[in-house]
């Protein structure tokens, strides 16, 4: 049985979805990152970064316990574990790889912070809201052109690129997005949010979120307290 720490985010439910989809007997704990659970000594243990999503898997690779963080190394050993979700040919794979690094390396941080500015900054600042809005509307362009060429983003088969990506556009309309723009965007999303496993994985630990709306969640997660030696 696999332990996943994670808590209701676009990068928890990526791994909450590859569970779900792969069929894997796993269990939640959560970790609530706007009450600082992130911070335990033992939680950085397995997640040095103090990021939510982490895994504990008893059966590792050797047969030995394996512990992991950040969600897209998380997703390749888990398409690794299983045989699924990873392309079968070297291409395919390196495909899928090169989106995964798109999302890992440019739509999660930059969306993250599209989200920052526009919803949880104590200020407006015009010129960082236009720089992240204007970057996401950028990004969904590259999405929706290859998925004008293609069904799922790394070709015809739907893969763990989709699965990291997916959550992030959920929040689409924080992010400034219609997806009436991205008619391409729009039918891969009506498809992913079609799937049961999906269905299921966006809901896990969903009922534990509170909106991050109180000071001790915003110093938490923005301020000094992210910044202290640990
Ligand atoms: N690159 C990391 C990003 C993880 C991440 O940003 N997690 C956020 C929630 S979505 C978090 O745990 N934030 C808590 C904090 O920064 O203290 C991954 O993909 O796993």
């Amino acid at each position: 049985m696999i332990d996943v720490y994670s808590w209701a985010t676009p990068n928890g439910h990526k791994v909450h979805i590859m569970l779900e989809e792969c069929g894997l007997p796993y269990t939640a704990h959560a970790i609530d990152i706007g009450a600082g659970d992130q911070f335990t000594p033992e939680f950085l243990k397995i997640s040095p970064n103090n990021k939510i999503p982490a895994i504990v898997d008893p059966d590792g690779p050797d047969g030995q316990p394996i512990s992991l963080f950040e969600s897209g190394a998380i997703l390749l050993y888990l398409a690794g574990k299983t045989g699924r979700f990873l392309g079968e040919t070297t291409r395919e794979k390196y495909e899928v790889l090169q989106w995964l690094m798109f999302q890992m390396g440019g739509l999660g941080p930059m969306l993250g912070q599209a989200h920052h500015f526009r919803l949880y900054a104590p200020e407006q600042i015009e010129y960082a809201v236009n720089r992240y809005s204007n970057e996401a509307r950028r990004l969904y362009q590259v999405m929706d052109k290859q998925l004008g060429q293609h069904a799922y983003l790394a070709g015809e088969d739907y893969t763990i690129a989709d699965i990291a990506c997916f959550p992030w556009t959920r929040s689409h309309k924080n992010q400034g997005i219609d997806l009436a723009d991205f008619p391409n965007v729009k039918r891969w999303f009506d498809a992913i949010s079609a799937r049961p496993a999906v269905q299921r994985g966006v809901s896990v630990l969903a009922d534990k979120r509170k909106p991050l709306q109180d000071d001790k969640a915003r110093e938490l997660l923005f301020g000094k307290s992210q910044y202290q030696k640990r």
